[in-house]
């Protein structure tokens, strides 16, 4: 069979593990304290945003204005809460089921790398015992813009000196969706974007890859 694809582009926060549900928590801890509706809905418009963006999306249900320097505040406070909870991750916070797919993947000779709008990205991979396993990481360190915007995943495909047309992105997100087709790549998706149908691929779970590549 011919590859359409030579490289595969991992979102990281809902796709590699469930970090997702730690951003829920620490943002809920501090929309609470705030006294600002959340909830899970509002949640999902999060994914792949960045933390700064995120603030604002749950600003919108504030009845009170906040000044920048109150917004920073917010934000790194939530930070705080969120690295707590990823202190407590083990190599056993990696899905046995992505592990195997990764390996499977790399078996069948994709390079693979990251392309996640954290900031933690790094941290996260330590945690569950992935440090140095991709090809490449490009995170919410090395972009100025976050998704839906392609920068994050264009600096991934020149990190792995690859065509965009030539990686396939795995997202979460329906934002992480748009920004691969934005550069020019195909997404294969899974939770809340395949739910949404916003990849070219609508997949269960991260092991469908391996019926499609
Ligand atoms: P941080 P991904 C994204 O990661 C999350 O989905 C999003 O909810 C979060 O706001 C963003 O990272 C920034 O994270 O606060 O750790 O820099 O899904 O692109 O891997
Ligand atoms: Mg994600």
């Amino acid at each position: 069979m011919v590859k359409e694809f030579d490289a595969i582009i991992f979102d990281l926060d809902g796709v590699i593990c469930y970090t997702d549900e730690y951003h829920y928590r620490a943002w809920k801890a501090i929309a609470d304290s705030n006294g600002i509706p959340f909830d899970r809905t509002i949640n999902n418009r999060l994914r792949g945003v960045s933390r700064m963006a995120s603030l604002e999306i749950i600003l919108e249900k504030s009845a009170c204005l906040f000044s920048e320097a109150e917004k920073e505040a917010l934000a790194t406070q939530k930070n705080e809460i969120y690295k707590q909870l990823l202190a407590e991750m083990t190599p056993a916070d990696l899905p046995e089921s992505v592990k195997t797919t990764l390996d499977a993947l790399r078996k069948k000779g994709y390079r693979m790398a990251i392309g996640s709008s954290s900031k933690n990205a790094m941290f996260i991979l330590q945690q569950i015992g992935l440090d140095g396993y991709f090809d490449a990481v490009s995170d919410g360190n090395n972009i100025t813009h976050s998704k839906p915007d392609p920068e994050v995943f264009l600096k991934a495909a020149q990190m792995l000196h690859t065509e965009p047309s030539r990686c396939l992105v795995v997202e979460d997100a329906v934002s992480g969706a748009e920004a691969a087709h934005r550069g020019g790549m195909k997404a294969a998706c899974v939770g809340d974007a395949s739910k949404e149908g916003a990849g070219n691929w609508n997949l269960n779970s991260v092991e469908d890859l391996l019926n499609i590549l």
